[in-house]
């Protein structure tokens, strides 16, 4: 039965461009995730986009020596070009810094507003009496009283690392103008009861069962230690402005107005297709399921203080049915770094290979159990062993042999026996195991069911030798290709939602009509569809190897010494 999906990735931050660990952090996984549920003919709307509000975009964008809506505005083009680039299929890739998302950011707090759960409060900060502004955390810069580092951000040392206030930081001074003119302000601001909702987020989670174990984790973590009142407002210029009188001049808190983005986002996209309701369809519907990909130091905002709002609001949005938390990818042992150009980013990506390289080789080291880690080598073996060698040149010795001994005609399979019985029940294992999977979000066992897959109808086409075959028995060879062919048919189906490129060129080669995202997932497993049918006389390489110099030069590439920016 046809069910509606709501499949959300984190919005990346829009500073800056993002690295391989964020691709496979939450925006891919999201994609294959949607590719996979529409495949299965349910309704999806996948939603993502650039999450611009904040300090740090603020900064950014004064580095950059840009307003800062011309520097979002360029940042968002530049990655959602990306992303297109990657082949993520996203329905929207939206901004949280929309018409759309301010209105129901606004709607949202006013309906909390109402129902008791924001207090007012006054606390103390600094404020430069220069440029006559208050200064959240990154924007007071100073000396750390701890490790005397001379440039101690408000938020936190660089050097020693301690978390600190901009009120503890000796020789204060203003980030923006550098000079030193601060006073210590009172300013009243707004605070998200917590406390209050708390029972409605425990009743809630108690109901998440299902969740992966990190998730729930995290969220009882939190739970247990208790939860305070968080301050929803900020004195800055750049955000969501707050609609209550006295606080007119304030905006909201970047963690506020994100998540509601997910809504803002939708509501964009209904917007463009001309039905500005549609958004209504999946969010105000309680059996939507609404999925979420994010990264695991997003789950206290998804799992707890978003939910809060949502439940605390009381509007009839749909909740988190499934929260997937991704842990780091490493590179190479470290960390990926932007300051220090170490690691490969999404741009330098798509420039190097083909998307599919890359979107099969992060679901192989998927940090799904614990960090994991980007090499060169195991970048090089994945694309070598698994795509090349083995899913490659399975489809290609096929495609020749149905080219030079049948005429290109896909012959019938006539008499399958044992052999063939074995092939489809593995075909079917492997259907049923990424089923499977992908249910429970696990793209490493997703991807290895298909390598395990592939390898074994390379491994009957191997045992079989239709060019022997065929001088002595055709029947039987072209029972061996037939189910080749078909085989090749499947693959393309099933790693649509993976690997979708090549799966579009593998139907090329197949020369059929139409795109593989768009047949039936039920269809996968057909072993006559194609008989009679004429594939490609042509069929182009789905892959290219990788050679040991190209990737003893990428290492040095990416080793740290090249500066982003
Ligand atoms: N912008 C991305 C991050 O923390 C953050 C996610 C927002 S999701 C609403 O990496
Ligand atoms: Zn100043």
């Amino acid at each position: 039965m046809s069910q509606k999906f709501l499949v959300t990735s984190a919005l990346p931050y829009v500073n800056g461009v993002k690295h391989l660990g964020n691709v496979i952090g939450s925006l891919l996984p999201a994609d294959i995730y949607a590719r996979w549920r529409r495949m299965q003919g349910h309704d999806v709307l996948a939603v993502c986009g650039t999450d611009e509000h904040g300090t740090p975009c603020e900064l950014a964008a004064l580095e950059e020596g840009l307003p800062v809506e011309e520097y979002a505005a360029k940042y968002h083009a530049i990655q959602k070009r990306i992303y297109e680039q990657l082949g993520l299929s996203f329905d929207h890739f939206g901004r949280t810094s929309s018409p759309q998302n301010r209105a129901i950011t606004q709607h949202l707090f006013l309906r909390l507003w109402e129902r008791g759960y924001v207090t007012e409060r006054a606390i103390k900060q600094l404020y430069c009496a220069d440029c006559q502004r208050f200064l959240p955390d990154r924007y007071v810069q100073g000396t750390c009283p701890f490790c005397g580092f001379a440039r101690a951000l408000g938020d936190q040392c660089e050097s020693c690392t301690k978390l600190l206030d901009p009120t503890d930081l000796r020789d204060p001074r203003c980030a923006v103008c550098q000079r030193s003119n601060l006073q210590v302000r009172e300013s009243k601001h707004l605070f998200l009861n917590l406390p209050k909702a708390t029972p409605l987020v425990e009743r809630w989670i108690a109901t998440r069962t299902h969740w992966p174990k990190v998730t729930l984790a995290i969220a009882h973590k939190w739970l247990s230690e208790g939860l305070r009142e968080r301050c929803i407002t900020r004195d800055l210029r750049w955000g969501v402005p707050v609609p209550l009188d006295g606080y007119r001049d304030k905006v909201f808190y970047v963690w506020f107005d994100a998540p509601i983005g997910y809504i803002g986002i939708s509501m964009e996209w209904a917007d463009a297709r001309g039905t500005p309701d549609a958004w209504q369809h999946y969010w105000k519907d309680p059996a939507t399921r609404l999925v979420q990909f994010i990264g695991k130091d997003n789950v206290p905002f998804h799992a707890v203080t978003w939910p809060a709002v949502i439940m605390a609001a009381d509007d009839g949005f749909v909740l988190c049915d499934m929260l997937k938390a991704f842990e780091w990818l490493n590179y190479e042992g470290g960390k990926f770094s932007t300051s220090q150009g170490r690691g490969v980013f999404s741009d330098q990506a798509v420039e190097l290979f083909p998307a599919d390289y890359w979107r099969y080789y992060l679901c192989v080291v998927a940090p799904e159990k614990g960090d994991s880690d980007f090499t060169w080598a195991g970048f090089q073996a994945a694309v070598n062993s698994d795509l090349a060698n083995v899913l490659g040149n399975f489809v290609h010795r096929t495609l020749t042999f149905v080219n030079k001994a049948w005429g290109g005609v896909v012959p019938e399979a006539i008499g399958a026996g044992e052999a063939e019985a074995a092939i489809r029940k593995t075909l079917a294992d492997a259907v049923r195991a990424v089923d499977a999977a992908m249910e429970e979000c696990s793209f490493q066992r997703a991807v290895r069911a298909q390598r395990d897959a592939w390898a074994a109808a390379n491994a009957y086409l191997q045992a079989k030798q239709p060019w022997h075959q065929v001088k002595t028995d055709k029947a039987a060879a072209g029972t061996t290709l037939s189910t080749c062919v078909h085989l090749s048919r499947a693959f393309a189906v099933l790693g649509s939602p993976f690997i979708p490129f090549a799966a579009r060129q593998l139907f090329a080669n197949l020369a059929l009509p139409g795109a593989p995202e768009a047949e039936p997932w039920a269809k996968i497993e057909d072993w006559a569809c194609l008989t009679g049918h004429r594939v490609s006389p042509d069929p182009r390489p789905l892959f290219t190897k990788i050679e040991d110099p190209q990737i003893a030069a990428l290492q040095a590439r990416f080793a740290g010494q090249e500066r982003r920016e």
